[in-house]
């Protein structure tokens, strides 16, 4: 509208998409300010060096400049809820995000990969598999690099891991292919129930002209699906032109339909759910036409990513893997179930809760553990929800944990941290308590 038209953007947050955000504006030549509701947000200096001249306001005094603004581009570690966001949408100010201005901006192909869990695995995946068959890929968006930062004339296919967060305030984003890979309970506490948590994953449909989903899970599956090419994936005896596993000669074998194209056991990644992972990634990539054999050698050799079902140490017939990725129950129970059944386990689990129902671990925890060490403000939440399904010791700290887990492991018992919560009320990041784990496993166990 002429109104918004002469209005100002206004970047909301800063911290890395912030931070991208200018810069990207900047090279537009267009004039923008920046606020923060935080009086030292993450990336200040960086713009203060990078950008001298953009005006930037933190803190809470900042309403005026919102209300006159005329889009606001707000960082997803905001929930568009807010009242001073939704003061501002009222005064006139329309409501995106990075990637809205992302694909307006993109040449080149955007696949996008969102789901409770598995988004990073798949996004580096595919963005393996696109390399392997010699063409340029730029993998970023929730992991990595932020969308913005990638654009790049060279680029052939853009692989994007966007988050529930990035999705929610997305407009029509006219993807070459979108996928939801799964979803289970997560970020609870900011889309307040299931319904809304799926309507802000499905937004990745809007427009796109591809769709990748498992056929066995209907929350994957958009309801709007006719007039688009359709890919589907399952863990069983796939569709005609799906993707799946079927058994020939007594060996487990990938199949796409009835072609068989490799065996499972030949997937580098350990754990049914990594076998998932393949599946999907084989789906998006043939979305995008990628040559078979170059998807398949990946799946042979991809090392997998730190902090997920990562090994640490194997010693005296005990390992200990770190798996503090999983910060929602589905990523847990994936890690228990998938390590659980060839042996006992030691979970370590617990962190700031989000809202999940740990009750769902149970069954899980009954079958495949030996005990569950819990840490941080979950401990209570977990220990009530798992009942008595197995011993619960409280730990407290990750370093007693370990301390624990040292003096209780037997021969072919597996120790693992899938913490099942986040991290934030006893570290800055997953990545600090996968990275404190396994210090402490290599100084405190380790001969
Ligand atoms: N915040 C304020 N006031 C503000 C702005 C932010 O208080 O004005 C606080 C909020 O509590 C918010 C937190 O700061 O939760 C994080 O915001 P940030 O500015 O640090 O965010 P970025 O640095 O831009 O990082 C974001 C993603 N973070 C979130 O979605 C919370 C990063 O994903 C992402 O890698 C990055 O953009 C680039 O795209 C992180 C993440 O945890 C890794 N994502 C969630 C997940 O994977 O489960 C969705
Ligand atoms: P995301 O980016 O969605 O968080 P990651 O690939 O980083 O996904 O993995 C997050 C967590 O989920 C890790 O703990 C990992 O072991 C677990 N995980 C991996 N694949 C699956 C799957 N298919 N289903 C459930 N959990 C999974």
């Amino acid at each position: 509208s002429l109104i918004s038209s002469t209005r100002r953007k206004v970047v909301v947050g800063l911290g890395v998409t912030g931070l991208s955000v200018a810069r990207y504006l900047a090279a537009q030549g267009e004039e923008f300010s920046v606020v923060d509701t935080r009086e030292q947000p993450p990336g200040l200096e960086q713009l203060q060096a990078e950008l001298p001249g953009v005006p930037i306001m933190l803190g809470t005094d900042a309403q005026e400049v919102l209300d006159t603004a005329g889009e606001l581009i707000v960082s997803p570690g905001i929930s568009p809820a807010e009242p001073w966001l939704q003061q501002a949408v009222k005064a006139g100010a329309k409501l995106c995000g990075d990637i809205d201005l992302f694909v307006a901006a993109a040449t080149a192909p955007v696949i996008g990969i969102t789901g409770s869990n598995a988004k990073s695995t798949v996004t580096e995946m595919l963005g393996a598999m696109v390399k392997a068959a010699g063409r340029k890929a730029a993998v970023g968006g929730n992991l990595g690099v932020p969308a913005l930062d990638l654009l790049a004339d060279d680029v052939e296919f853009y692989v994007l891991e966007l988050s529930s967060f990035q999705l929610e305030r997305a407009g029509a984003l006219n993807l070459e292919v979108a996928t939801v890979l799964n979803l289970t309970p997560d970020h609870l506490d900011r889309h307040g129930s299931m319904p809304l948590y799926h309507q802000a994953k499905h937004r990745i449909f809007n427009g796109c002209a591809a769709v990748v989903f498992n056929v066995d899970d209907p929350l994957t599956i958009p309801p709007l699906a006719a007039g688009r090419r359709q890919i589907s994936w399952r863990m069983g005896e796939p569709d005609l032109h799906g993707f799946g596993l079927r058994t020939v000669d007594g060996e487990q074998m990938i199949v796409e339909g009835f072609e068989p194209l490799m065996k499972a056991s030949e997937v580098s990644l350990p754990g049914s759910h990594n076998l998932a992972n393949a599946l999907a990634a084989l789906a998006l990539g043939a979305a995008i036409d990628l040559p078979r054999d170059a998807m398949l050698s990946v799946l042979r050799s991809f090392a997998g990513l730190e902090h997920r079902c990562e090994l640490v140490l194997d010693q005296d017939g005990v390992r200990w893997i770190n798996d503090s990725k999983a910060t929602n129950v589905g990523a847990a129970l994936a890690a228990i179930n998938g390590l659980g059944s060839q042996h006992r386990l030691i979970l370590i689990a617990g962190g700031r809760d989000k809202g999940a129902d740990f009750c769902a671990l149970q069954s899980a925890v009954a079958a495949h553990c030996d005990a569950v060490l819990l840490i941080g403000e979950a401990t209570d939440a977990i220990a009530k929800a798992l009942g008595d399904s197995c011993e619960k010791i409280i730990a407290d700290t990750l370093e007693k944990a370990v301390e624990l887990a040292a003096a209780r492991a037997q021969p072919g018992d597996i120790v693992v941290l899938s913490p099942a919560c986040a991290s934030f009320d006893q570290f800055s990041s997953y990545t600090a308590r996968g990275d404190r784990f396994k210090q402490l496993v290599l100084t405190m166990v380790a001969s």
